[in-house]
């Protein structure tokens, strides 16, 4: 099957869908324009040493004023379905309650011009944005607090009120768990709060023995809430459905022995099953239990109820796999709550030297290895956990999958050179396509991460994700890369005909 096949949508199950991702942050740009109010990423992007480039979001990919290209080039591309998420701050920039109606009229023509060029919106309401305004007030700070619940479910609420007549796929929160582990325990992302400063970055202090899972039990409920109000007042007249997006690596054991192979369950429990098993009904899972003691928040009999039933679909981000490796060493400092608590540390060799998979990005940055055959195991294991029934009523999409180049700074080096990213989307593709048709998964869908190079977060404008090549140095222009290399006969393969076959490259738009 793999050697030669190309690969084409007729692999699919007829009306898998097809898209690309990104995130307002990320690619909006316009950050002091149309009304918008601060986000934690303004702050965090602009304290010296949180960006490994010095980079910022404030223009990114300047998508606020160029849309319109990219929904020309998505159209190009062929998609069927498009994800992005709305910048909160541009809906609510402030704590007056007051709507932004110019935020709220980029999005209404972001989404009608989606459809004309016949393009699902997939929208996902947080991907980790949040209003300064509600990071600064001392009765919520950010999701420290249960008060979030009650902000997040009026922003969703408007939302719903605002773009559901169109918007039939809604996702809640992008990635609980990165949130939490990245923001609120090394503290590499907003709000960058933790224990102690390893890196010399100027980090706000927090407890980041508690805090991830204080953040973490907060992002569930908020998640929980905002489900409630969609299916108690939208659901049937809109007719959409709603979701979570997920993220948690794939874990082999260091080796053979049966402590590695508890720690490799432990590690998949600590990322992935922290937040699925609430959301399938169950508590946290006993090895956190076991492992963070009462630092675990608890749930009460209703919040249990509420989550339990919250998904319509569950979005899993996936990009890389690790060996995990059975450690009973505390490691200091505390902020390596989520290594000590789950007493194992993570690798990328095994015990026989072997390296997971091929590494992306220098050896310092680049956390993705290329690892295709991890995917299938995790929707086995996803299955396994849950049941076949439970899962046959809750499809997954994988909502993100992709690598970096790192090296590509230059427009010329751009043309079809990048054969490693290639090789990695298609052969995340090709095991995905064989599961599915092998072992039935419910998988609906596959978002390619992402539609253009963008602002990767604490990697900066140089990690570079996209399918379209940006130009950061020249108007941000957008150069095909990947997507000229999809007529070539080597990956003419996936994408070109997965994505482009049953779809005709239209014209300019009209809206
Ligand atoms: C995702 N992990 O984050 C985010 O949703 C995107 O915004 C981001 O650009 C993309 O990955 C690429 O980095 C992740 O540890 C962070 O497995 C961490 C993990 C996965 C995804």
């Amino acid at each position: 099957f793999y050697k030669g096949h190309r690969l084409g949508r007729k692999d699919f199950p007829s009306g898998f869908q097809f898209g690309v991702a990104t995130a307002a942050y990320q690619i909006e740009g316009a950050a002091f324009e149309g009304g918008r109010g601060l986000s934690i990423w303004d702050v965090f992007s602009h304290i010296q040493g949180n960006i490994v480039d010095g980079t910022t979001g404030d223009v990114a990919c300047d998508h606020y004023h160029l849309y319109k290209d990219d929904i020309s080039i998505m159209k190009k591309l062929g998609i069927d379905v498009y994800r992005f998420s709305i910048s909160w701050s541009r809906i609510f920039p402030d704590g007056s309650g007051q709507l932004n109606l110019e935020g709220v009229s980029f999005y209404n023509s972001l989404i009608d011009c989606l459809l004309e060029a016949g393009i699902e919106p997939y929208v996902t309401l947080y991907h980790w944005d949040l209003p300064l305004w509600l990071e600064n007030d001392v009765n919520v700070k950010g999701f420290l607090t249960k008060n979030i619940e009650k902000y997040f479910t009026i922003y969703a609420e408007n939302c719903f009120k605002l773009f559901g007549d169109r918007v039939k796929s809604w996702v809640t929160i992008n990635e609980v768990r990165t949130i939490a582990v990245e923001g609120y325990g090394d503290g590499s992302k907003a709000p960058g709060r933790c224990s102690i400063s390893t890196s010399g970055i100027p980090k706000s202090r927090g407890d980041s023995s508690t805090e991830p899972y204080i953040v973490a039990h907060n992002a569930l409920l908020a998640h929980a809430a905002a489900v409630q109000v969609y299916r108690k007042t939208f659901q049937a007249e809109q007719k959409g459905r709603i979701g979570i997006a997920v993220d948690g690596k794939w874990f082999e054991p260091y080796s053979d022995t049966s402590e590695d192979e508890a720690a490799a369950q432990r590690c998949i429990e600590f990322e992935i099953a922290w937040i699925l098993d609430p959301l399938f009904g169950m508590d946290y899972p006993a090895s956190m239990r076991k492992g963070a003691g009462d630092r675990l928040p608890k749930f009460s009999e209703e919040e249990h109820n509420i989550l339990a039933d919250s998904v319509d679909f569950i979005g899993y981000n996936y990009y890389t796999a690790y060996y995990a490796k059975h450690s009973e060493a505390y490691i200091e400092p505390a902020e390596r709550w989520h290594l000590t608590d789950r007493l194992a540390t993570t690798e990328t060799s095994n015990s026989d030297g072997n390296l997971i998979g091929e590494r992306f990005g220098p050896p310092d940055l680049g956390w993705i290895f290329n690892c295709p055959w991890a995917l299938p195991k995790v929707l086995k294991w996803i299955e396994q956990r849950y049941g076949k029934q439970q899962i046959a009523k809750i499809p997954i999409l994988i909502t993100e999958n992709g690598t970096m180049d790192m090296a590509r700074n230059l427009p010329s080096d751009v043309a079809c050179n990048d054969l490693k990213r290639i090789e990695y989307l298609k052969a995340t593709l090709q095991h995905l396509a064989v599961c599915i048709k092998e072992h039935e998964y419910q998988v609906k869908g596959y978002f390619a991460w992402s539609l253009l190079d963008n602002f990767e977060w604490n990697s900066g404008l140089g990690c570079r994700f996209g399918l379209y090549y940006v130009d950061f140095e020249n108007k941000q222009m957008r150069m095909a890369c990947l997507p000229d290399c999809f007529d070539q006969p080597i990956m003419g393969i996936e994408l070109s005909t997965v994505v482009a076959t049953s779809r005709v490259v239209a014209g300019n738009l009209s809206c």
